[in-house]
């Protein structure tokens, strides 16, 4: 089997065909904008996105809207981590934690499915921001998240290794066990 994957990021596509690889699902990257509306959840920014695409695209493919959510910050970036990377970047957000003791956070990834119909599958994983940024792996706030249980953060570990623990891994996980069950 093949899945199109939607998104315009590499880093992303390169832990989904990785986590699929050993299942025998093929995961191919399709660029293909759409917008991404300001909305309180990833759920709603994914489920709009899907469906926005889902007259435009033929076939089953799927999305992964993820966000990174600071407590000390309330929440912030989450819904606009995207935004967020772009402009105030890693060492903005190092900025912002600076002198802060509490440096809990987590990621959580929204993959949305179409095949005719929207299925969603998340996951979420507890840690938190580095006090500097560490490691070369991975993308996006990697160096600065370091995953609970973990001494390394997760630019400092290998993609099957960040999968296994990951937000998107375990979105992923849910999302192949679903295809597993609804494919037979
Ligand atoms: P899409 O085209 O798939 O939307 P994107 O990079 O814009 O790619 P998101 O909106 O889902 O993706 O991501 C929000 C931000 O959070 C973005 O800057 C990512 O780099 C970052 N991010 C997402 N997943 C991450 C992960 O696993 N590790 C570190 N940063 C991540
Ligand atoms: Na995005």
């Amino acid at each position: 089997m093949r899945l199109a994957f939607i998104t315009s990021n590499p880093g992303k596509v390169e832990e989904a065909r990785k986590y699929f690889e050993p299942l025998g699902v093929e995961v191919y990257q399709l660029r293909f904008e759409y917008p991404e509306i300001q909305a309180d959840t990833l759920e709603e920014v994914a489920e709009y996105g899907l469906r926005w695409l889902a007259g435009r695209i033929d076939g089953p493919f799927f999305l992964d809207d993820s966000g990174l959510f600071i407590d000390a910050l309330k929440g912030f970036p989450g819904v606009y981590s995207a935004y967020v990377y772009r402009t105030l970047g890693i060492d903005g957000i190092l900025r912002l934690m600076a002198g802060v003791e509490d440096r809990k956070a987590h990621f959580r990834s929204v993959i949305a499915y179409w095949d005719g119909e929207v299925h969603l599958f998340t996951g979420r994983v507890d840690g938190e921001i580095t006090r500097e940024k560490r490691g070369t792996g991975g993308f996006g706030f990697d160096p600065i998240f370091m995953p609970r249980g973990f001494d390394r953060t997760f630019a400092e570990m290998t993609t099957d290794e960040k999968n296994s623990i990951s937000h998107r891994g375990r979105a992923l996980k849910a999302f192949s066990e679903w295809l597993k069950e609804n494919l037979k």
